[in-house]
């Protein structure tokens, strides 16, 4: 592998101290952005522009261009595997993701196909490796997929909800079909992100969007056992004895969840944007921290988003490892300008601040 020139994230991954702290952005890529929409409009569908590698690639760089990020995120979704295992994913203007086949019964569940990612993702890993070959080791590249458990919800609610009270009466009242169906996504997605990484990625991040809804205890035996799982059948080591991290980020988590990351293998723990990062840095001592600006800042004056920014920087201190991130994906209708200002702030603050610790 290539050695990337800046490994900032890696290296506060591995629990170094870093110059300045290094910055991405959940949904970096996406509607706020002009460039993106006009390739979005070209490609036809969402997916159409996920099977397209060079167009995949083309979106994955856009925000790279505009801003000092350091790291890009393959542009995929998440719902790819579950239409891969042959729900059929289709994404309806303004509606969001629909499965034409969602899953209604215990048959549906014991049939399910075990897709041979190789082959149905095949798109998604042409992308990896021709972003890899654009990126020529400037800034590392994040692979990801979504948890088990939000896979599943998508899958037996067929589209997004707001509690979805079909996964909740499954789990409830039928959890050995339940985990019978973790089991199957787990076995999936262990095979696509070792796909991922062999295609190159340097990162790993897993999205757990919906085990907030659940309670500790269903949280920890229907979401968190299977990410653990899955961080366990990963090839986490390269030839010469690199290890790709892996981050976990689960929305709305209450903060006793996040000290269980340290225990399942994850290398860095994403920070919904409802907490405080000192509270945060407080409990979790052992792996890095990233997060975690509430998206909405953004609509924020310019004193005021550069006021926040600070604030986080402060609040997660210089002990803990701190990526920065937004505690939730980036809005549609951001003004890339905002983003810009986010970016160029983290970068110029902490350096500074960090050189004043040092001298
Ligand atoms: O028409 C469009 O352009 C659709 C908007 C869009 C985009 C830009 C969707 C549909 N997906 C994406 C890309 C995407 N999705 C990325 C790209 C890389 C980047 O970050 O730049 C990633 C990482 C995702 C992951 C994803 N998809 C998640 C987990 C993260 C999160 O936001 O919680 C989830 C829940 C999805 C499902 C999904 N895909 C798209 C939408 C609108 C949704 C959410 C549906 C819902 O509200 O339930």
């Amino acid at each position: 592998m290539k050695p990337i020139k800046n490994d900032l994230i890696l290296r506060a991954l591995r629990g170094e101290n870093t110059s300045r702290t290094p910055v991405w952005l959940m949904r970096q890529a996406g509607r706020y952005l002009p460039e993106y929409r006009s390739v979005r409009a070209k490609a036809g569908s969402f997916m159409d522009l996920c099977r397209t590698p060079e167009l995949a690639c083309e979106v994955t760089l856009q925000p790279l261009r505009r801003y000092d990020l350091d790291a890009a995120i393959i542009f995929s979704d998440i719902l790819t595997v579950p239409d891969a295992m042959g729900l059929g994913l289709s994404f309806l203007e303004n509606e969001g993701p629909v499965f034409e086949r969602p899953l209604r019964t215990e048959s549906d569940i014991l049939n399910l196909h075990k897709p041979d990612v190789m082959k149905d993702l095949k798109y998604v890993f042409d992308a990896i490796t021709l972003t890899k070959k654009e990126l020529d080791g400037s800034v590392p590249l994040i692979g990801f997929c979504g948890s088990a458990f939000t896979l599943a919800c998508y899958m037996i609610e067929g589209r997004g909800s707001k509690g979805f009270p079909r996964v909740k009466e499954l789990l409830y009242s039928r959890p050995e079909l339940m985990h019978t169906l973790l089991d199957k996504i787990t076995d999936a997605l262990i095979d696509y992100l070792n796909a991922q990484i062999d295609a190159g990625v340097d990162i790993i991040q897993i999205f757990d969007t919906w085990g907030g809804i659940l309670s500790t205890g269903a949280f920890s035996e229907f979401s968190l056992t299977y990410t653990e799982r899955l961080i366990q059948g990963l090839r986490l080591y390269r030839e010469d004895d690199t290890r790709i991290p892996v981050i976990c980020f689960t929305k709305d988590a209450p903060l006793a969840w996040y000290k269980m990351y340290e225990n399942i293998g994850a290398d860095c723990v994403g920070i919904d944007w409802r907490h405080d990062m000192d509270v945060v840095a407080a409990v979790v001592r052992n792996i890095a921290l990233q997060g975690n600006l509430d998206p909405m800042v953004l609509k924020g004056s310019d004193e005021y988003i550069v006021q926040r920014v600070k604030q986080i920087i402060d609040m997660a201190g210089l002990r803990t490892p701190h990526i920065f991130n937004l505690g939730h994906g980036m809005h549609k209708d951001i003004d890339p300008d905002k983003v810009e200002l986010l970016v160029d702030t983290v970068h110029s603050y902490s350096e500074e601040r960090k050189s004043l610790i040092h001298c």
